[in-house]
């Protein structure tokens, strides 16, 4: 039996205090626990920023790479070796600013693996630039004047490009967080997670006051579950138009911002994902994953051969 103290690492912890990534890393090894995934079974990557330290805290294989390039490095290694639960953590700067590219051609791939976004409406490691999920017009303590761009929307974002898991969550519900997490990784696709996170050092505008939730000391429930409101995102038949209705329906939802914010899943599709369409066509995968094979004494010439 694994025990949460498993997946807990001695790295010293650098967060601010009440920095709601703490409650996104406990949701994550609560998560582990409860599935009981064996840390060498399991790969953590992360970009650059706050949330990039997050596999250092996590007992795991971790890769703490560049500033919004966490998604094909994540790819690359889910590839290599499918036996791995691979989690790919990040910033909303790092995912959907400098990353965006990437953001939009891993949805379309729909590899099995979980995309968690860290969403606190700033740059925090580089204190508090507004970040692409900032509405047009707020100003956080951190920023000069207000922000004159429009905020990019992740969850449509993630709708349009083909992830076939989209849901939100909140960095201190970490029961929901938790339940959220374990479906995305559980999700045979691209699982995409856009979690709320609270930055009490630069946002001063998204606090936890302001979000509030109904399991939390604070009541002001701005937050409220997608399942306790009767909807349901799942697609029962991938053939059918039912996929063009619940995309649509998952875009208006998540549109929906101010005094009420939803959370829970948008969209949930079953379809066959990037491995099993490789598979067919490179039948020795199937067999056997990349880092099986013997790359080092293979015999190419029959290869070479075939191109002269
Ligand atoms: C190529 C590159 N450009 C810029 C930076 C500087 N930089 C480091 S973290 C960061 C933004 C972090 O914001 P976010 O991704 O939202 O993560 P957070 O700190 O909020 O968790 C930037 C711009 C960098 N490290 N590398
Ligand atoms: S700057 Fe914000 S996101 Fe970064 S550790 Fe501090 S509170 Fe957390
Ligand atoms: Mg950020």
């Amino acid at each position: 039996m694994l025990e949460l103290k498993t997946y807990r690492t001695q790295v010293h912890n650098d967060w601010c205090p009440g920095c709601g990534d703490f409650g996104i890393v406990n949701a994550i090894q609560m998560t582990f626990m409860e599935m009981q995934l064996e840390p060498h079974r399991v790969a953590i990557f992360s970009g650059i920023g706050c949330s990039g330290k997050t596999p250092h805290f996590v007992n795991a294989y971790g890769f703490h790479t560049l500033h919004g390039r966490v998604l094909p490095i994540a790819t690359g290694a889910r590839l290599a070796n499918p036996g791995l639960t691979v989690v790919a953590v990040g910033g909303d700067g790092d995912g959907l600013g400098i990353g965006a590219g990437h953001f939009v051609n891993t949805g379309r791939r729909n590899l099995d693996f979980t995309y968690v976004l860290y969403d606190n409406g700033v740059y925090g490691l580089t204190k508090g630039q507004a970040s692409p999920t900032l509405p047009k017009g707020v100003k956080t303590k951190s920023m000069a004047a207000p922000a004159i761009v429009e905020r990019v929307n992740p969850i449509a974002m993630a709708i349009a490009s083909g992830y076939t898991f989209v849901a939100r969550s909140y960095a201190l519900d970490v029961r929901h967080l938790k339940q959220t997490l374990r479906a995305a990784i559980e999700h045979r696709g691209s699982a995409f997670v856009d979690v709320l996170q609270t930055c009490p050092t630069y946002n001063d505008i998204n606090t936890k006051e302001w979000y509030g939730g109904e399991d939390l000391p604070v009541k002001a429930p701005r937050l409220y579950k997608l399942e306790d409101s009767g909807y349901s995102g799942s697609v029962a038949d991938p053939s059918t138009d039912e996929v063009n209705a619940k995309k649509g329906n998952a875009l208006v939802k998540s549109f929906e911002w101010g005094d009420k914010i939803p959370i829970g899943v948008f969209f949930k599709m079953e379809v066959p994902t990037f491995e099993d369409q490789l598979a067919l066509r490179m039948p020795a995968l199937k067999d056997k994953p990349f880092v099986e094979q013997d790359i080092y004494s293979r015999d190419i010439t029959p290869l070479l051969d075939e191109l002269t």
